[in-house]
């Protein structure tokens, strides 16, 4: 607030002149911001065929020649990692949190522009360091994307040489950029709010993306840490995960260190990711369902206690993962209290969302009907997440398929709908144009009900016992026949809902010609973003002067006003909340 003039330099100082400096070696956020968009688009694309290619060995086993069940492994860890984080991360802190914070703070960009602009040349460089493994002997790693050694490391495993070096290569790099990308966000969020910018008048956007951003920089050390040591192990032959093992008849040289302490760091790091995508998704998806609505947004407050509990919380659950590997029952009690209790916020929220709706004005959207669908498919994996987080319901039920369907739903899908909800809605003020919607409505359609033909099932086939991470299921005695047709059933609907993701880029691209001039503030959205000078904003955002905030971001519909929204930077006095 006060700080308002650290970011506060007149756009034309360093105004970029070139096609170079503007488009290329940028440092304005929103350049920024699609860039990491684009190359998080991408590589998620890479992940999509992929799963696509996993499907059709599962559903129609046999008729694939080049998918052997070394590949499948390789397409196992290849799809989780880069979904996880090369382009669930990638796409909401490095896409959205760089076009959203300071637009909707009232800055002019980062605090650290330069740093930033390192942040995605670095990125860059892990996703190229990671897509080479594709390219080098013995192909990527197929460890899971869990990693976990001793396996990861030892022969028997595929890219147990040169794939796993990479992607533990690859995974510090992003760590790195990351970092830098993450300590801008917090700074610009607490140094560069704009006069009258409370933190309680923030967007739940920013809060789930401010949230998001410190849990990153205190989960991703442990990630960090993990991928040294275990590239110590694999390269130098220290042993900090390898305990004295046997190998093909063949002693090995490790002794005496704890594969269960990778596990622990990796969990450390790997629940935290979870609300590392869902924070930021969860503040999106509240600014979209308040705005589509015409109401405030429920329990403002709360939400943001919401948020911060949830991620504190977050770093007291982390055993969970690890039910199976044995542990004292103390402390699987006390894993298993921590993760109820993380249901209470998160509950809160859900009933937030639904009561915001209630009686609102709802406008069904393009990124309202993505919104919605967010609330289905994340309260369905959620109530999964209930009953795996019960050490005695998760020992029978972890590594099957129901596994893979409650981490799809919950934290698969429900971030990818709300990235979807979050293009199309911002997608006016991105690009200056509407997006058509005829083609969105259908995208969501197909994607939504895809969604449920692909995981609902699934979530039987692990009663059955079907295990996760396997090539072939057949000539298993406890697993019926008719699974199979359930798995060709599966294959089919994630491919038709692969493919209707064309939809979804064909509306994108198309659009940028011929798509309707979005004028200002096609949703009437209170929240400045949508108040800059420009549409879309221009390089320094605001103009002369930086806005003024009077009154928080959920000004909808309030009794007595002419529009049915009052934007935060209106000085007019009525208001819920001045
Ligand atoms: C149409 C969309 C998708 C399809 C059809 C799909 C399909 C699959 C399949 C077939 C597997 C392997 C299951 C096994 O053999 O164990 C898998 C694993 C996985 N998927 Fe997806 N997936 C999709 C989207 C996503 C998204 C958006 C995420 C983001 C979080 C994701 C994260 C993962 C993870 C973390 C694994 C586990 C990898 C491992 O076991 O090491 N998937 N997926
Ligand atoms: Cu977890």
């Amino acid at each position: 607030m006060q700080h308002a003039a650290i970011a506060d330099q007149t756009p034309e100082l360093h105004d970029p002149h070139s096609f170079i400096t503007r488009y290329i070696w940028s440092q304005d956020h929103k350049v920024i911001a699609i860039q990491y968009s684009l190359t998080a688009v991408f590589v998620g694309l890479v992940a999509l065929v992929l799963s696509g290619l996993m499907r059709l060995q599962l559903g129609f086993p046999d008729t694939f020649d080049f998918i052997d069940p070394s590949s499948y492994l390789q397409f196992v860890t290849m799809h989780g990692m880069i979904m996880v984080i090369y382009l669930l991360t990638a796409l909401l802190l490095g896409g959205f949190g760089n076009y959203l914070i300071p637009l909707m703070i009232g800055a002019r960009d980062m605090v650290f522009p330069y740093l930033n602009m390192l942040s995605y040349w670095t990125y860059l460089l892990s996703v190229i360091v990671l897509l080479a493994s594709f390219f080098v002997p013995g192909g990527p790693t197929g460890a899971g994307w869990t990693l976990y050694p001793p396996q990861a490391i030892l022969q028997g495993t595929p890219g147990y040489d040169w794939g796993i070096i990479l992607m533990l290569a690859s995974l510090a790099i992003f760590i790195i950029a990351f970092t830098m990308g993450g300590l801008n966000y917090v700074t610009t969020v607490l140094q560069a709010r704009t006069h009258g910018m409370t933190l309680m008048r923030m967007p739940l956007t920013i809060w789930g993306i401010f949230t998001a951003t410190v849990l990153g920089l205190l989960a991703f050390p442990a990630l960090l840490v993990s991928a040294i040591m275990m590239m110590l192990d694999k390269v130098i032959g220290t042993s900090f995960f390898m305990p004295a093992l046997l190998s093909l008849g063949e002693t090995l040289d490790y002794t005496g260190g704890s594969p269960i302490l990778f596990q622990h760091l990796f969990w450390f790091f790997g629940h935290p990711e979870v609300y590392i995508v869902a924070l930021p998704a969860f503040g999106m998806v509240s600014d979209v369902i308040a705005t589509h609505a015409r109401k405030n947004i429920f329990g403002y407050r709360m939400m943001v206690w919401a948020i911060v509990a949830i991620g504190g919380l977050s770093f007291v659950v982390w055993a969970h993962h690890m039910y199976v590997s044995g542990m004292h029952p103390a402390f699987g009690f006390f894993f298993a209290t921590t993760t109820l209790i993380i249901a209470v916020p998160t509950a809160i929220k859900v009933y937030n969302w639904v009561l915001t709706l209630w009686r609102g004005n709802i406008h069904l959207t393009v990124p309202m009907l993505f919104a919605i669908g967010f609330i289905f498919t994340f309260t369905h994996g959620g109530l999964t997440g209930l009953f795996l987080g019960n050490v005695t319901i998760d020992l029978p039920l972890s590594d099957t398929y129901f596994v893979v369907a409650h981490f799809h739903m919950v934290m698969g899908v429900s971030p990818i709908m709300v990235l979807f909800a979050a293009i199309y809605h911002w997608y006016p003020l991105i690009t200056g144009r509407m997006f058509h919607v005829g083609l969105g409505k259908a995208h969501f359609w197909f994607t939504f009900l895809g969604t449920y033909a692909i995981y609902l099932p699934m979530h039987y086939l692990g009663f059955l016992g079907v295990p996760r991470r396997y090539f072939a299921m057949d000539g298993t005695d406890f697993i019926p026949a008719s699974a199979q047709s359930l798995n060709a059933s599966i294959t089919i609907s994630a491919l038709i809902v692969g493919l209707s993701q064309l939809l979804f880029l064909y509306n994108v691209f198309w659009s940028l010609r011929n798509g309707k001039p979005a004028g200002h503030n096609p949703w009437g959205a209170t929240s400045l973003e949508w108040q800059t000078p420009e549409v879309p904003p221009r390089h320094g955002n605001w103009g002369p002067e930086l806005p003024r905030v009077y009154r928080w971001a959920y000004d909808y519909s309030v009794p007595g006003t002419e529009a049915d929204f009052i934007p935060q930077n209106h000085p007019e006095q009525k208001g819920a909340e001045g």
